[in-house]
């Protein structure tokens, strides 16, 4: 097997990102790309902050140009901007053709605004190698859910997820809205309440054409448990995802507001509590879960815990383990104990543009992980062919995911 083979393949295999925060264009304003968005995407908000020469409250109060020059000067000009994230941006700008050290950031500004925007996706995508993206639509996100309510010509490269974090996690406050929005629900865990919570779920689900339903959560989770959460899980969610034949996504591990200071760009990790994830795999065999773990040191217990429920789907090294690093000790962790039975990445873009560098430094690192299970597997009699690598590398991309979640 030669490495360029099996390079040529990951480079040239297209992906379906399972998770991102684009949004179809169609949401106008909602679909970020550019410079500056690149420029104040919170990943490097939370880095800049350590070494701007400016307090957060001004940053906030400051407009968006004036927050990308802020943290231009202070991770790009005073700095060598070797962070993951920092080089994402100088991965972009070089695959546009944009040689980024030669151009200040008003001359950057005027390359984008010279871009037609459907062409420019199209450009993108092209350039990433992206087939398709899954959103995260929340009917509780008071931009995107008139757009929903009203319809819109969907463009099919960009698919929905059912993102539903206030429901579980604020639903006091979440029931005053469902009830605003015609659903009979109340105090008092019922089963009037339940069914409408069902009713909404579906509702949403036919209205988005939502492929998954997905929630991020904190540390502390547990499963069983006497909260509102587990018992809106328990009598909503789960049967939902078994009426309607949809995967429900867990993403752990995440504590939000750790310095709110920072706002989006405030949250920080726990290690998660995986005998939750255990045990709601274990109970409910007929419901099919995917998960994504925040912390690295959840990575391995939910390996093996997905060993033993095929009902588990592992999926992307997620926000602070999107990194070379954790990508290839994760990556490689997962073919040795799972096979190709998992989805290596997500892209988690929040800016068009990010898909560019998110998925070339992804890919970076896929080849030398399989490459290096291929040699394995050459060494002890086993010689890969051509089109198994293909077919191996298609499923990783996306594809053993499709099969996960099905048709919705
Ligand atoms: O990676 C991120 O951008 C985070 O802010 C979160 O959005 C996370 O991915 C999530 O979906 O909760
Ligand atoms: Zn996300």
């Amino acid at each position: 097997m030669t490495v360029s083979i099996l390079a040529d393949i990951v480079a040239s295999t297209p992906v379906d990102d399972i998770h991102t925060h684009l949004y179809d264009p169609a949401f106008g304003s909602l679909l970020l790309w550019g410079i500056d968005d690149l420029l104040v995407y919170h990943y490097l908000v939370s880095e800049a902050s350590r070494q701007m020469d400016v307090s957060l409250e001004r940053f906030w109060s400051a407009s968006k140009t004036e927050q990308a020059d802020w943290i231009w000067r202070a991770l790009f000009v005073e700095h060598s901007p070797v962070s993951e994230a920092c080089r994402g941006v100088v991965t972009v700008l070089h695959a546009l053709g944009i040689e980024p050290r030669h151009h200040d950031l008003p001359a950057l500004r005027q390359w984008f605004a010279a871009q037609e925007p459907g062409a420019y996706l199209d450009r993108v995508l092209a350039l990433a190698g992206v087939r398709s993206v899954c959103m995260t639509n929340s009917p509780f996100d008071d931009e995107e859910r008139p757009l929903w309510e009203r319809g819109f010509p969907r463009d099919p490269r960009f698919r929905a997820a059912l993102r539903i974090d206030p429901l579980l996690l604020d639903w006091p406050r979440s029931m005053g809205r469902l009830r605003d929005w015609g659903y009979d629900v109340g105090p008092g865990r019922s089963g009037r309440t339940a069914a409408e919570v069902r009713r909404f779920l579906a509702d949403w689900t036919g209205r988005m054409g939502a492929r998954y339903c997905m929630v991020s959560l904190p540390p502390d989770f547990a499963w069983p448990s006497d909260t509102d959460a587990a018992w809106l899980i328990q009598e909503a969610v789960l049967p939902h995802g078994r009426e309607h034949g949809q995967a429900l996504a867990l993403m752990l591990g995440v504590k939000r507001g750790v310095n709110p200071a920072l706002r989006l760009a405030g949250d920080g990790v726990g290690r998660s509590r995986l005998d939750a994830l255990e045990n709601l795999c274990g109970a409910n065999p007929g419901n099919r879960f995917l998960a994504t773990l925040l912390s690295r040191e959840a990575q391995h217990e939910a390996v093996v815990i997905a060993r033993k429920f095929p009902n588990l789907h592992l999926f992307g090294c997620w926000w602070f383990t999107n990194t070379p690093q954790f990508i290839d000790e994760i990556t490689r962790m997962r073919l040795e104990l799972l096979g190709m039975s998992f989805t290596p990445q997500h892209s988690d873009a929040r800016v068009l543009d990010q898909l560019i560098y998110k998925w070339r430094h992804t890919r970076e690192r896929l080849v030398p992980a399989l490459e290096s299970r291929y040699a394995a597997l050459a060494a002890s009699g086993w010689v890969v062919t051509e089109p198994e690598m293909r077919r191996d590398v298609a499923q990783l991309l996306g594809g053993a995911f499709d099969s996960f979640v099905g048709a919705h």
